[in-house]
């Protein structure tokens, strides 16, 4: 019966989704588009009174007579840099959690036969949108892209943007009250207004087909009034491939191409320009080919068992600029993650920007993408459950093109109880559904008994690959005792260790017993990595973490800061020793298995 109502539950969310944005636009990058980015005046408001407040802090009023009381005035504000979070831009706002209201005008010249829609890369972590004094929508989740349509509410010359971002935790929010990062807030990535034709390509899909290296599998959704019975052209120039279809009264079209693409894989990241063409709209990307699956404790791909020489990242921007947005921060983080040796990184604990995925993929870098499902958030409320689908929606939207992204991950070490157990098959259902050519997973908790780490979790049974944070020598005994730990699994499937680590001070020196040393976190990664090479099911290894990253619940003075200290890199880019160990690792290991 309860399966029954949260089936019916999901079918109404799916119809009647409203808080969560409208389709999304598929590949915003290469779209016509001006950018809102730059300054933004703001209103800190920490009681959250502007919606109601002297008729609304989003009707943009001309300073009428000199006698109007008005207690507030964008133009005599502060102001904000757009993309980026608020608390590392102005001190005082450094620790603010609650609702800041940002306004820019603009001017605009309205176009024939155009519409036009308002894109945000990312906003954290409620977000609600005013043009021109009109409500437009509101979007919660911190981490994933959504837009709006804003063609009648536009008028010729200066309109006005008014967004209220509100970053306060929530126990019904994911994530939930605590985490273990910081919880910055604001626009923190692009915000554009986007120009499209009345009937447009709104969305599509390019990959292989499932099990076939030679079909390449795909569909384009139409979107606007002559959608239906549309042709629709795909080329790829290098494939000699140029084939038309035509839409259904949905403006929907699925099609096969016959096709012997090279495969993309980390020694040949090969993407082949697509173009999509329209009768009003034409759009390319670049798409890469590959293929990934799992076959007792392999990972294959492209029909080869690989070995995942990975790091985690959190999104934040190297040399301690707060949230990471860039490209430029993107490339600085991944080819660390190159000069390690990597092949794979998992994007840590949310779905990180849309640059740092298509850089990954243009380097040759797998990526686990993963949702904010983290620890003990509401697991037996509805309404959290809908968040929680709505931020994978968004991300398996915005990624489904990219042949990097192999994992998708529905949680980190979250508690094994009956509420949990459905909330999270329901999430791996939705991936299911809408995804057959990546693998699921989830970061387990560590399992430790005595010497024995023996994975049991009925959550394993429902994945493709097992990730485990073991924290063996940080969190579980002194890096020695890895020497005297066993692993076992009872599943037939292929295991990731997500995370292990040790905090450690860059510069500060002890022997490899002194707690927060570089020589400590050096021994942690030394016993880890001999023990973990003996594990047969191990295909993968993403230690904890790239680079030391701001979490309030780190308050050691003299060494922490605020910090997580577990970075292998300092949050100014100093590397500590564990970082040589890593890549001295890699190194062997890539000897051992090709890509
Ligand atoms: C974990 C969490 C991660 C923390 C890390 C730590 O298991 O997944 O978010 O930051 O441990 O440093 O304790």
């Amino acid at each position: 019966m309860k399966k029954f109502f949260i089936t019916i539950f999901l079918l109404y969310i799916t119809f009647l989704n409203n808080s969560y944005g409208e389709e999304l636009i598929q590949n915003i990058l290469y779209r016509n588009k001006i950018s809102l980015n730059g300054q933004w005046e703001i209103l800190v408001d920490l009681y959250d009174i502007g919606e109601h407040y002297e008729g609304g802090f989003y009707k943009i009023r001309e300073i009428g007579e000199r006698w109007e009381r008005r207690e507030y005035d964008f133009d005599k504000s502060d102001y904000l840099l757009v993309p980026g979070d608020w608390n590392t831009q102005r001190e005082k706002l450094f620790l603010y959690e609650g609702s800041i209201w940002y306004h820019k005008d603009f001017l605009y010249r309205k176009k024939n036969k155009k519409r036009t829609f308002i894109y945000f890369g990312g906003a954290n972590y409620k977000t609600d949108v005013w043009v021109n004094g009109e409500k437009v929508g509101t979007h919660v989740g911190g981490f994933s892209p959504f837009n709006f349509e804003v063609t009648d509410l536009l008028k010729n010359g200066k309109n006005d943007i008014v967004v209220r971002v509100n970053n306060g935790r929530r126990k019904d929010g994911v994530p939930a009250l605590v985490t273990d990062w910081f919880n910055y807030g604001g626009i923190t990535r692009d915000v554009y207004l986007v120009e499209l034709p009345e009937t447009f390509i709104q969305d599509y899909y390019l990959q292989l087909k499932k099990g076939k290296r030679d079909v390449i599998e795909g569909w384009v959704k139409l979107d606007g009034s002559n959608c239906s019975n549309s042709k629709v052209r795909i080329k790829i120039g290098e494939l000699k491939i140029d084939k038309s279809f035509i839409t259904n009264r949905n403006g929907f079209v699925k099609f096969e191409l016959k096709a012997k693409p090279e495969m993309w894989s980390p020694q040949n990241p090969k993407l082949y320009k697509v173009v999509i063409e329209s009768n009003d709209d034409r759009i390319f990307d670049y798409i890469g080919f590959r293929t990934i699956e799992v076959s007792g404790y392999d990972i294959l791909l492209n029909g080869k068992s690989i070995f995942l020489r990975g790091i985690c990242i959190h999104e934040e921007a190297p040399y301690n600029r707060g949230r990471a947005f860039s490209k430029e921060d993107a490339k600085v983080l991944l080819e660390w993650a190159k000069e390690l040796n990597c092949n794979f990184v998992r994007l840590a604990h949310y779905p990180h920007n849309e640059n740092m995925v298509r850089t990954a993929e243009e380097m040759g870098i797998l990526v686990w993408e993963e949702i904010p499902v983290y620890w003990d958030i509401d697991f037996g409320n509805l309404n959290t459950l809908e968040n929680a689908i709505s931020q994978l929606k968004e991300i398996m939207s915005r990624d489904k093109n990219r042949a990097n992204v192999i994992l998708w991950s529905v949680a980190n070490e979250t508690p094994i109880t009956k509420e949990r157990m459905k909330f999270l098959t329901e999430l791996i259902k939705v991936i299911k559904s809408n995804d057959d050519i990546r693998l699921v997973t989830a970061a387990l908790h560590r399992f430790y008994n005595g010497n024995l780490m023996k994975i049991e979790d009925p959550l394993a049974e429902h994945l493709d690959v097992i990730g485990v944070n073991e924290y063996l020598g940080w969190y579980v005994g002194l890096p020695s005792k890895c020497d005297s730990v066993m692993w076992e699994s009872p599943y037939n499937k292929p295991v990731i260790i997500s995370e292990f680590g040790a905090g450690a001070l860059y510069g500060y020196h002890g022997d490899e017993l002194t707690r927060w040393s570089e020589e400590y976190q050096e021994s942690v990664y030394k016993h880890n990595l001999e023990m973990l090479s003996k594990v047969d099911f191990i295909r993968g290894i993403s230690p904890w973490i790239l680079k030391d990253f701001r979490s309030p619940r780190r308050m050691l003075h003299g060494i922490q800061d605020f910090y997580n200290r577990k970075g292998i890199i300092s949050e100014n880019g100093q590397k500590k020793k564990a970082f040589y160990i890593l890549k001295r690792f890699y190194d062997e290991i890539e000897k051992e298995w090709t890509d």
